[in-house]
């Protein structure tokens, strides 16, 4: 069994129907990961042990996924060199751009490389830190190579009446 590197936090079980785009990319990338509900709010705790421990658990990227008030992502990279991925989930009063503010505008010294509001951030999310991971892993550049090879095929060239 491989090692776990890539750790799947979020702020609430509600967030997990879009972290799971994350996970999907990473099982069809056969990338090994964890997924765990860290809230910085309900379980701050959880969130400190996490962050402390991430190094020695063997973690080399986390993904951090949060709606309106998202300061799991932020509190996290205080907490943690490993390289945090945040992901703005995307909320029914302000649609997400409140995720994004909370995520993105972080101070200098504590970087969270944010992605796109929603589902299609948290697939990104899963790609770069497959990405990431490729730069010390031939084998799985090679199925990176693959699997973004295959999107670019199944793009037909000439559009088509529905
Ligand atoms: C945030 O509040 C979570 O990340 C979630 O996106 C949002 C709503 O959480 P629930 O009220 O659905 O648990 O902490």
């Amino acid at each position: 069994m491989s090692r776990v590197e890539v750790g799947i936090i979020m702020g609430s079980q509600s967030d997990w129907s879009t972290m799971k785009e994350a996970a999907q990319i990473l099982d069809e990338l056969n990338v090994p990961y964890e997924a765990r509900i860290v809230s910085a709010h309900r379980t701050p705790d959880r969130l400190w042990d996490y962050g402390r421990g991430a190094v020695e658990a063997g973690l080399k990227v986390i993904i951090a996924g949060a709606g309106g008030a998202a300061h799991l992502p932020g509190m996290m990279a205080s907490k943690t060199r490993v390289p945090v991925i945040g992901v703005p989930v995307q909320t029914k009063a302000l649609s997400g751009v409140d995720s994004l503010y909370s995520i993105v505008q972080m101070p200098k010294g504590y970087p969270v490389a944010t992605m796109a509001i929603g589902a299609a951030g948290a697939a990104n999310a899963g790609l770069m830190a497959a990405a990431i991971l490729a730069n010390g892993d031939p084998a799985l550049a090679r199925r990176l190579d693959e699997w973004r090879a295959a999107l670019s095929d199944s793009i037909p060239e000439v559009p088509r009446d529905d």
